[in-house]
């Protein structure tokens, strides 16, 4: 296996009643994921609430999971911020503590040129001397990217990849296709499969937390050439994701990690924390996402 491949939770931040970092919590999810045979982290993303924790949480952050993982595994950091300097700054904050690459949305609320989106990621490349993946997410960030643009700001030195969280697996495959010394994450659990039938082979994802076996086993089953196999669990897992995204997907993810015996405690405010009636949802879902599955086709 290459260093980045496979899955990689976008994991959760858990949170004390006082939404602080409950580090042991995060210790046993990273723990469960890593015998799951999950091959790195994903820290303080869009699933970590990166942009709900101050400053100095997200810096605790990486640097607990870090602390926690000791080298076994490569982690990702998205230090991503709304300025060069205080992204450069944060990256800096974290550069000795063990992480791997770091990572950033594009700078976004103002319009920037692509110009000045290639140069934030230059100078964060060139500022920490850290590989750099960049991290579309058109939905959320509301910058979007054409191919070609893309596979420009690939050819800079310094830039590990793209985690690529969009349906466009058109543009996807281009990447793949194109730029092979690249590592192309796959951002969207509900298409792991799809992706790997476009060469992708590493994904960065927030259900991974919760079902990491069952998408080691997608893989798996597709290296195996077992393809029946593979569309049986992304069928499963797909159920499992609608039912997350009805309820409210960051929600809960820290929901099940209840169910499966670890607190995660709420998500930061304005989220709300669940209700009674979704925990009971999201048992029946859980039941019905391991029903009959085997180790084997977990990837055990
Ligand atoms: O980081 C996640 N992206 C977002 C990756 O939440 C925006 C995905 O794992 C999604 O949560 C998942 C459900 O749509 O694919």
């Amino acid at each position: 296996m290459k260093k980045y491949e496979g899955i990689f939770p976008a994991i959760i931040t858990p949170m004390d009643e006082n939404e602080e970092i409950n580090e042991k919590a995060l210790e046993q999810v990273i723990e469960k994921t890593l015998k799951q045979g999950v091959s790195g982290f994903y820290v303080s993303g869009s699933t970590g609430e990166s942009f709900l924790l101050r400053d100095e949480q997200r810096i605790q952050l990486v640097k607990a999971v870090a602390g926690i993982v000791k080298g076994r595994c490569p982690v990702i950091a998205n230090i991503g911020t709304f300025s060069t300097k205080s992204t450069i700054k944060m990256a800096e904050a974290v550069a000795d503590c063990g992480i791997s690459a770091i990572s950033a949305v594009p700078p976004f609320y103002f319009s920037y040129s692509n110009e000045e989106i290639l140069q934030y990621y230059r100078d964060l490349a060139g500022a920490t001397g850290m590989p750099v993946l960049i991290y579309n997410i058109p939905k959320m960030s509301g910058v979007s990217f054409g191919t070609d643009e893309l596979l420009g700001f690939l050819q800079n030195d310094g830039i590990l990849g793209v985690k690529q969280t969009t349906m466009d697996l058109m543009q996807t495959e281009t990447l793949v296709r194109k730029c092979g010394d690249r590592v192309i994450f796959n951002g969207h659990d509900e298409i792991w499969l799809p992706a790997l039938s476009v060469g992708v082979r590493a994904s960065i994802g927030s259900t991974f937390s919760i079902m990491g076996d069952v998408c080691v086993g997608i893989k798996k089953a597709f290296d195996e050439g077992n393809m029946e196999r593979a569309r049986f669990l992304q069928g499963r897992c797909n159920e499992m994701i609608k039912v997350l995204l009805d309820i409210g997907i960051f929600p809960a993810i820290k929901g099940v990690l209840k169910i499966q015996g670890i607190d995660c405690g709420n998500c930061i405010k304005p989220f709300q924390p669940l209700k009674a009636e979704d925990y009971k949802t999201l048992e029946k879902a859980l039941e019905r996402l391991y029903d009959g599955l085997t180790d084997e086709m977990l990837g055990r």
